[in-house]
């Protein structure tokens, strides 16, 4: 039986569950995913059994509990990985950890007006200014990213780090909501997107029958 269980929501709408689930499924560490749908009747009761902040992702190793992503990648990549989640050099790993950081307290109108969605492809997608202003600021660190790093591997900080998955999310939002990306940001995105386990979350999500209301646009 696996050690570790992470408890994730939808697959279709949950950015936040998508990141250490990635992370666990990209180092091939095994785990026991435990679905709770959000929004529903039972959310609040089932959520209750095993997040002490009542949201998703929660990662349980035997009788200890760690809450929200960020903290959840930072500790499997300790216990797991031997640091391997964030990248060998201490610059690579500066600039990583400064950019996860970033995602995980920022880009409120980003994702307010594009909530993750795995199932839909929007054509006609116009973000406000607030919005635009923060793809630019994503643009911009996923090419400085990609300039500084590129010549140590094809992900954001070289190799394939936590950075990527707390980005993952965002690609997947891009493509969905039809943000035009060029060169290498283009050729970065579609390298998140036909990640494997990338693409079998997206299908997975897809294929869920839940429809949140308040995560639809
Ligand atoms: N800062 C948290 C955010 C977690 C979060 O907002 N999760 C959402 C799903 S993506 C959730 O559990 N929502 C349920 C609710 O608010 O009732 C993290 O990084 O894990």
């Amino acid at each position: 039986m696996s050690e570790l269980s992470l408890v994730i929501g939808n697959k279709n709408y949950s950015s936040w569950s998508l990141r250490p689930w990635l992370l666990l499924k990209h180092f091939d560490i095994d785990f026991k995913e435990i679905r709770v749908a959000l929004y529903t009747p039972e959310t609040h009761e089932n959520l209750a059994k095993y997040s002490p902040s009542l949201k998703v992702p929660v990662l349980i190793q035997t009788s200890r509990v760690i809450w929200d992503s960020l903290a959840i990648c930072e500790y499997i990549s300790e216990s797991h990985l031997s640091n391997r989640g964030w990248p060998k050099s201490a610059d690579a790993r500066a600039i990583a950890r400064s950019v996860c950081a970033e995602m995980h307290s920022g880009f409120f109108a980003l994702r307010n007006e594009l909530p993750m969605n795995c199932r839909k492809q929007f054509l006609d997608f116009e973000p406000s200014a607030a919005a635009l202003s923060e793809v630019q600021r994503i643009k911009a660190i996923w090419g400085e990213c990609r300039e500084r790093f590129g010549l140590d591997g094809e992900w954001l900080c070289g190799e394939f780090s936590i950075a990527d998955c707390m980005f993952a999310p965002v690609v997947i939002r891009f493509h969905g909501y039809g943000i035009v990306l060029e060169g290498e940001l283009k050729a970065y995105a579609e390298r998140v997107l036909s990640h494997p386990d990338v693409a079998i979350w997206i299908k997975e999500g897809a294929e869920e029958s839940e429809v949140i209301e308040i995560a639809e646009v």
